[in-house]
């Protein structure tokens, strides 16, 4: 049975009504916008000028850092823009995809009056307040619950927007390996037959430099094991999604439940937790890790966290490691040994 676009025809034709005729549209990303916030950004970006006429402009924080990420903005042509170089004066409509205002990942300013908030993070009790608010909490990826706008709205979809919001989909949800609903199969199904596959593969097989292999050296290097826990720091880090990418590359060890990973950029500390365990929520887990220190957020498998500032002296990262490790093993009630380096000698 197909999947019931009713709430998506609801909510996309409501925003529509109320946002024509409105001045320019501002969409704001999370900081650092991996393909789904980007994909969910422009997707809505199409939707507002093909039934309004209005131009949006998107926004993020931070870089567009890893190689993938920066392919698809360039190969695909995703025109966001820093926040930093805008004057926020000139826009009459704020939205927020793929994040929430208060959550710490994002750029928008505490004064700045957000209307429109469309994500799959989970609901903050502060977002109720907004004017229009699509969270949903089981949907693998904010690009899917733009696709459902673009459905539901009669828009066809070309081939570089489909290659945009299949991209998203296929990364967000690891090709629905990793926390997808039926919407998510949908969606990266019905794209399948239009994305252009050769910018895909140009996609997701970038060139890297140098550093690249160095953080996988300093990932391995620095990893040590807890029983069922992995940890690691990269320390100075020039590409902030490095952090989720090496927890991605480590959670692969055999015995490993959970791995927590921090690195430093641009004075703040970044933090990427994953978990296999279904017995064990990341986004809670962070949470309970940082409280106090910093925000974090996420999903049941995928969180991430920020503390902010913090600073570039390596031995308080390090010192910064030894007590997060502590407070990660106390919460799971793990012992807090001393663990052992993933490869001795
Ligand atoms: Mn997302």
């Amino acid at each position: 049975m197909p999947v019931d676009l009713s709430r998506s025809l609801e909510f996309s034709g409501k925003l529509l009504e109320w946002v024509r005729g409105k001045g320019r549209i501002l969409i704001f990303c999370h900081d650092h916008p991996d393909p789904d916030s980007l994909a969910a950004a422009y997707a809505l970006k199409h939707l507002f000028l093909v039934k309004t006429g209005q131009e949006a402009t998107i926004a993020f924080g931070g870089i567009i850092g890893r190689g993938e990420n920066r392919n698809m903005v360039r190969l695909l042509e995703i025109d966001a823009v820093n926040v930093d170089s805008l004057d926020l004066n000139e826009f009459s409509v704020f939205c927020s995809v793929d994040t929430q205002p208060g959550t710490g990942n994002n750029s928008i300013p505490a004064d700045c009056i957000v209307e429109v908030v469309i994500d799959h993070h989970p609901l903050r009790e502060s977002t109720l307040q907004y004017r229009m608010v699509d969270v949903r909490e089981d949907y693998g990826a904010s690009a899917t619950i733009l696709f459902e706008y673009l459905k539901a709205q009669d828009i066809t979809i070309c081939t570089k927007l489909a290659t945009i919001l299949f991209y998203a989909i296929k990364s967000e949800t690891q090709d629905l390996g990793r926390e997808w609903s039926k919407a998510d199969r949908e969606a990266y199904l019905s794209l399948v037959p239009l994305v252009n596959n050769h910018i895909l593969y140009e996609i997701t097989h970038p060139k890297v430099p140098r550093g690249y292999f160095g953080s996988f050296n300093q990932a391995i290097e620095s990893a040590r094991v807890y029983g069922d826990v992995l940890v690691f720091n990269l320390f100075e880090i020039e590409v902030p999604d490095m952090v989720a990418e090496m927890a991605d590359f480590l959670m692969r060890f055999d015995g490993i439940d959970v791995a927590l990973g921090m690195g430093h950029f641009e004075e703040m500390e970044i933090l990427s937790l994953r978990t296999n365990s279904e017995a064990i929520n990341a986004g809670d887990l962070i949470q309970k890790v940082v409280v106090g220190l910093g925000t974090a957020g996420g999903h049941g498998m995928i969180a991430g966290g920020q503390i902010r500032p913090f600073s570039s002296d390596k031995a308080l990262q390090k010192e910064l490691e030894l007590s997060l490790t502590r407070r990660l093993l106390a919460i799971l009630g793990r012992d807090a040994g001393r663990g052992r380096k993933l490869l001795s000698g």
